[in-house]
């Protein structure tokens, strides 16, 4: 079988050939139906030697779905057959957060970390850029029905983190509707993989004004298809743009899924008293948290992982539902450098999927 490995740190990605894995005791073998690509992969594939805690050589993609191929002796979960989203946090499935779905947040990470024996598929463990994927339990696939799989690849990762900070944003629009009952202010930075997602999330689950910022035209497109209820893209009166638009004194949550220090004082900047900034992209930004200082009082700040299992399971219904639809660039497996170098490059729109051919 084909796998777009990462062979060496700072090597490029190389398309080899491996052999088909056998599942043991509880693994269960995927068939790769398709296999996004996320700003996580690049991060990964730009890392310098123990940047990260993973030893290559390693099969890259973290966010697949596919149909159980084969399963081991004492397999749990989805039969032979079934189509699955592979849950992509890959924890210890012993600790308090394991038990309860958090993966994203094993009490054992720090351990794993130190073993380098990866933290999920794509990461450090063998992924989904291939045509058959090893996955450790049945505990980590969920079927997700006659869903098309390069529209539930994405849900496993670019789906699941927006659907996790949104999450982490709610106590933020409850507290907004108390008083005037004017409706809670939300606005969403980048209009990418997640962020077109977080717009959907957000008019299907919440009664906020979404308001959606990109540097990029084409992107305040895509979050106006996806529902958005004003978009913008960055310019310098964009803070009082946002602010007249909320007939307050700002929003009551920002979504970041960029992350550098220019999105984080946007952000800041619009937020009124006692909002939530959800920090959710990894553009390297800071922030200087001080009292006495200039941030809003009351701020919350969220740095969400990722997601939980029980979060996949409500965006994979949202999905079934017709209230999420990811847009999707395909590629052939066969074409994933090119995949790769496009995604590299921003010409990416929505999110790339790769489809084994
Ligand atoms: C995964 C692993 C490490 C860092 C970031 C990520 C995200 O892409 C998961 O959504
Ligand atoms: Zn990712
Ligand atoms: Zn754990």
């Amino acid at each position: 079988m084909r796998a777009v490995r990462l062979t060496h740190w700072g090597g490029p990605p190389v398309v080899t050939e491996a052999e088909r894995p056998a599942p043991r005791g509880e693994e269960v073998l995927v068939r790769v139906e398709a296999a996004g690509l996320c700003g996580s992969d690049l991060h990964v594939l730009a890392a310098k030697p123990d940047a990260l805690p993973y030893l290559p050589p390693f099969t890259l993609g973290h966010e697949v779905a596919g149909r159980v191929a084969e399963l081991g002796p004492d397999a749990i979960g989805p039969r032979t057959g079934e189509r699955v989203v592979v849950y992509g946090p890959w924890g210890c499935g012993r600790c308090g957060r394991c038990a309860a779905g958090a993966e994203n947040y094993c009490d054992r990470r720090a351990a794993r970390d130190e073993a380098r024996t990866g933290t999920g598929a794509g990461l450090g463990r063998d992924g989904g850029l291939t045509d058959f994927l090893l996955v450790p339990s049945g505990r980590l696939l969920l079927p997700v029905g006659d869903l098309d799989p390069t529209q539930a690849a994405p849900l496993s990762d670019a789906g699941l983190t927006s659907y996790h900070a949104v999450t982490g944003i709610r106590p933020a629009l409850a507290d907004a509707g108390v008083g005037v009952g004017v409706g809670a202010s939300v606005v969403v930075i980048g209009i990418g993989g997640l962020g077109h997602l977080a717009v959907q999330i957000l008019r299907a689950t919440a009664s906020a004004q979404v308001l959606a910022v990109d540097i990029r035209e084409e992107a305040i497109a895509l979050a106006d298809e996806c529902g958005a209820h004003f978009g913008t893209v960055v310019r310098a009166n964009t803070a009082d743009v946002l602010r007249k638009r909320t007939a307050r004194a700002g929003v009551d949550a920002v979504l970041d899924f960029v992350g550098t220090s220019a999105t984080l004082r946007l952000g800041l900047s619009v937020l009124r008293s006692g909002g939530v900034l959800s920090l959710v992209g990894s553009g390297g930004g800071e922030l200087t948290v001080r009292k006495p200082g200039a941030l809003p009082p009351g701020l919350r700040i969220s740095l969400p992982f990722w997601g939980t299992r029980p979060d996949l399971e409500q965006v994979v219904a949202l999905a079934r539902s017709g209230a999420v639809r990811v847009a999707t660039q395909r590629f052939p497996l066969s074409r994933a450098l090119e995949a790769i170098d496009t995604l590299r490059s921003g010409g990416v729109r929505g999110r790339a999927v790769l489809i084994p051919d």
